[in-house]
């Protein structure tokens, strides 16, 4: 029989092939040797190393799963090894990659011209270029089909834009902003670069101070009449499909990181309670109740893994429904949440020094569980799809 490994509970690695080895190794060892080494000064300062982009993009993980255009051509699962690489380090690394790779480079790729593709994909695959995704508005998050931010067709040919976005990841190093804006009424989606845009149409200031995903950078986008030529417009993607079809993407993405942030927390708990002594110079590990967390959060994990692999393969041959994302993106971000702060307890006092990284993933997962969805909105799509009946007005 197979031995039981605690690093990987329910086997997944036997499922995996060569190539997805190959690269998970490779993901796994550029997060270790050069992201986990900043990523506390990062957290700490609310700092974001623009060259972590570039570093990704000579190592093929940016855009991984789109074809040509200097893009790797990866299988889902692959991906989802990637971004559950990344986020074993930080939410955070993982967001500035997710928004490059699955919300922007992911959309032009669906949904842009060949001459879009051409001019974006291979300097974004590069990280020479970097995109931000703007759904989200001050008056509306959850329900992004009320944005007021408007484009107006110019008559001497091109668009204007106007409104804000807020929360954006990336927002204040954009080079392209895609911006979902109502023109007539229709939601359509513009690629609004920066160096084309006059001072002051353009301003997307960080948001500071943040109680978590500090080592990513977020800020607004704020758009007063802001140029877009007409070439920038995505041709034909109308409505609420257009900005959906990308966050299927990235929710899938975040479906595997968040389990890497719990599989950090797990092994870092593990190794402090076989450390630490309490009572008698017994190690806290030999203790029932500190057993039944570790147990509880390698379950969990565990399980996520699975449902997650589940999704990729589904979404390579092309059968994959949006509501099977929002249980696992759900499930995963709330166990993982739960499990982290559950496993923060082990540290007891110590849990508070950011140096044993546990705090720094409880307020990551937070995040991760209200982007791109709240868990409660999640539950509403599933309970639509059970009942028929939809719950959200
Ligand atoms: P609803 O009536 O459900 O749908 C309107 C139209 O959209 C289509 N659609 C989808 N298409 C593809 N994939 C999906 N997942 C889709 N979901 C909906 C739908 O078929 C329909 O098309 P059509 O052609 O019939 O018009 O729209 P609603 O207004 O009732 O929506 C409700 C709800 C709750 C489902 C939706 O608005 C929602 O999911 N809200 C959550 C908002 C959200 O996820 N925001 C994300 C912002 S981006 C972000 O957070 C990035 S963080 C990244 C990082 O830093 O890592
Ligand atoms: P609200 O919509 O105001 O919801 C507040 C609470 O009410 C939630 O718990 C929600 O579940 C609940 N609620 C709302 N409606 C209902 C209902 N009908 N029934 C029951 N409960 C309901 N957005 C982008 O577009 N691009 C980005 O790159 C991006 N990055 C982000 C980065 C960070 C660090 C953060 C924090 C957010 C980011 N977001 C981004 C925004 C994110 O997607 C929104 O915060 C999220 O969609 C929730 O919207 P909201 O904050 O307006 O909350």
């Amino acid at each position: 029989p197979q031995p039981f490994k605690w690093e990987d509970p329910l086997a997944l690695q036997t499922l995996l092939t060569e190539e997805e080895l190959s690269i998970q190794e490779t993901a796994e060892s550029y997060c270790q040797e050069r992201l986990l080494p900043r990523v506390l000064d990062a957290y700490r300062d609310e700092n974001y190393d623009r060259a972590i982009l570039t570093e990704m993009g000579s190592l093929g993980l940016l855009g991984s799963t789109i074809t040509g255009h200097g893009c790797a051509g990866v299988s889902q699962v692959a991906s989802g090894l990637i971004t559950r690489a990344v986020e074993r380090v930080d939410s955070g690394y993982r967001s500035g990659m997710s928004v490059q790779s699955s919300l922007v480079m992911g959309a032009i790729s669906e949904h842009g011209t060949e001459e879009q593709k051409e001019r974006f994909l291979s300097k974004m695959a590069k990280g020479e270029s970097v995109g931000c995704f703007g759904l989200t508005e001050p008056n509306h998050g959850s329900d992004p089909g009320s944005m007021e931010t408007v484009a107006v067709k110019q008559e001497g040919g091109g668009y204007k834009l106007s409104g804000s976005k807020t929360w954006i990841t990336n927002s204040p190093i954009s080079d392209v902003c895609l911006v979902w804006a109502k023109l007539d009424g229709v939601i359509r989606g513009f690629l609004v670069e920066r160096e084309r845009c006059p001072p002051g149409t353009l301003e997307t200031p960080p948001i500071k101070h943040k109680t978590g995903l500090r080592a990513s950078l977020t800020g607004m986008i704020h758009l007063d009449n802001a140029p877009v030529p007409e070439e920038n417009m995505f041709p034909d993607v109308t409505g609420l499909r257009g900005p959906f079809s990308c966050l299927n993407s990235a929710r899938y993405g975040i479906a595997w990181g968040v389990i890497g942030a719990l599989e950090d927390c797990i092994a870092r708990a593990r190794e402090y309670s076989l450390d630490r002594k309490q009572f008698k110079g017994n190690p806290l590990a030999k203790y029932q109740l500190i057993q039944k967390k570790l147990a509880d959060a390698s379950t969990d994990a565990a399980y996520g893994l699975l449902a997650a692999y589940q999704l990729g393969k589904l979404k390579d041959e092309g059968k994959l429904a949006p509501e099977m994302i929002s249980m696992v993106k759900r499930q995963n971000c709330d166990r993982a949440l739960e499990g982290a702060r559950k496993l923060q307890e082990v540290f007891g006092g110590n849990a508070v020094s950011d140096e044993y990284h546990v705090g720094r993933h409880v307020a990551n997962l937070f995040v991760t569980q209200t982007y791109e969805g709240q868990s409660d909105i999640h539950a509403l799509i599933l309970g639509r799809a059970i009942t028929g009946v939809q719950a959200f007005v």
